[in-house]
């Protein structure tokens, strides 16, 4: 008997998630814990997220979406109330985001049927350790749990890791994005020119940001600068201030303030810009999809552990010099002028990003490698 196509794709069952995050500091622990509960909602998939601090959802994710339920982190008074009610069950899976610890009681509530795939969502690096230590296994020894078993699961930008978050809807929204129409809706305060280069920036406080400012002034064409809400807006309010400048910027450069976008728009963002400066993880991740020229200022350490991750990356991507270069300057590991962003240098750093896009986008998605992954420990 011929199987048809269809009986021969495998099913992926539909499962119940449990998502727990902690915000430590800024947006990416939520950004990316969002991005996940969506694309497994996406597919199917039921999922209660568990957050200290869901604030930032209004602008991340201002409509929700449908199969992610949003809870408050479960406080001593809620978890006895779980632990009362009769209809409340774990997931089938847990995943504990970037080491945040589950509340005792909670894991308390895991062992009392079938224990759930317990998975430790790490944060993303390129550095060797990750593919060594990506699915390992750490016995649980304490607590409640202990006996059971919790995953690591390393997101990664080699095919022997975990992978990058991308949705599969992602490429159709790409191709359908009109460039022209969503600047041309965007709140700013003068209209975008035709001739004016894009430059979106969404970083920590680069010391050399006043360096930028200064050449993009001094270009030999117009530059916008895109400056996202929140610390970038206070980092640009800071350097224009220290150089005597106009807030709007002078010359050359036109600086606009952005408004917090949700997770969409600020693809749209990424997507619409001839260069990205982006930051932390999540975003660096969207501005890979994106295809653009882009720079990374890394989350920094206070025992600098976010050199080697830097390098590590630059490494794995193979990195133009050039670019190089610009990412140790504008992460403050290297003195000296930041190479000019000419229009030749932008257009070898853009058919680097595309070969980049290209070749990881040839590997399998983080959500679909979590999927298998939970497959094969169920
Ligand atoms: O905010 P971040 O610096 O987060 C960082 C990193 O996650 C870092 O690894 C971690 O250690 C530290 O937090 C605690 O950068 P990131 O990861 O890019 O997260 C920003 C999120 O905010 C991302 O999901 C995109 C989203 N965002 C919007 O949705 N709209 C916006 O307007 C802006 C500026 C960001």
């Amino acid at each position: 008997m011929k199987l048809s196509p269809s009986a021969l794709t495998p099913v992926t069952p539909t499962l119940n998630w449990d998502i727990f995050c902690r915000v430590i500091d800024n947006h990416g622990d939520l950004g990316v814990c969002w991005r996940l509960c969506a694309d497994l909602a996406q597919r199917g998939h039921h999922v209660r997220l568990w957050v200290d601090d869901a604030s930032a959802l209004a602008w991340m994710a201002p409509q929700g979406c449908a199969r992610v339920a949003v809870h408050a982190w479960p406080d001593a008074a809620a978890l006895h109330a779980l632990a009362q009610d009769a209809a409340f069950q774990v997931a089938d899976v847990v995943v504990e985001a970037f080491g945040c610890e589950l509340p005792e009681a909670f894991q308390a509530l895991m062992v009392q049927g079938t224990p759930p795939i317990w998975v430790n969502l790490e944060y993303l690096s390129a550095e060797d350790f990750v593919a060594r230590s990506h699915g390992l296994a750490s016995p649980v020894m304490h607590g409640p749990a202990r006996g059971t078993t919790k995953w690591f699961f390393f997101p990664g930008f080699t095919p022997d890791t975990g992978g990058l978050l991308r949705e599969p809807n992602l490429p159709a929204r790409q191709a359908a994005f009109d460039r022209r129409a969503w600047l041309s809706a965007l709140p700013l305060d003068k209209p975008i020119g035709q001739n004016e280069r894009l430059i979106s920036l969404f970083c920590y406080e680069p010391p050399t940001l006043p360096d930028l400012l200064t050449q993009l002034r001094q270009g030999d064409a117009p530059t916008r600068l895109l400056v996202a809400a929140g610390r970038p807006s206070a980092a640009v309010a800071a350097a224009t201030q220290a150089l005597n400048m106009p807030s709007q910027g002078s010359g050359q450069l036109h600086i606009s303030q952005l408004p917090y976008f949700s997770q969409t728009d600020f693809d749209h963002l990424l997507w619409a810009c001839d260069l990205n400066l982006v930051r932390g993880e999540d975003s660096l991740v969207r501005a890979l999809w994106a295809g653009q020229p882009f720079v990374w200022h890394i989350y920094p350490q206070d025992d600098l552990a976010h050199h080697d991750k830097l390098h590590a990356f630059e490494k794995a991507l193979d990195m133009p010099m050039a670019l190089r270069t610009f990412h140790a300057i504008w992460n403050d590991l290297e003195a000296g002028p930041l190479p000019a962003l000419s229009r030749t240098t932008l257009g070898a750093w853009r058919d680097w990003s595309r070969q980049v896009q290209r070749r990881l986008q040839s590997h399998t998605d983080l959500t679909s490698q979590l999927l298998s992954f939970v497959a094969q420990k169920r």
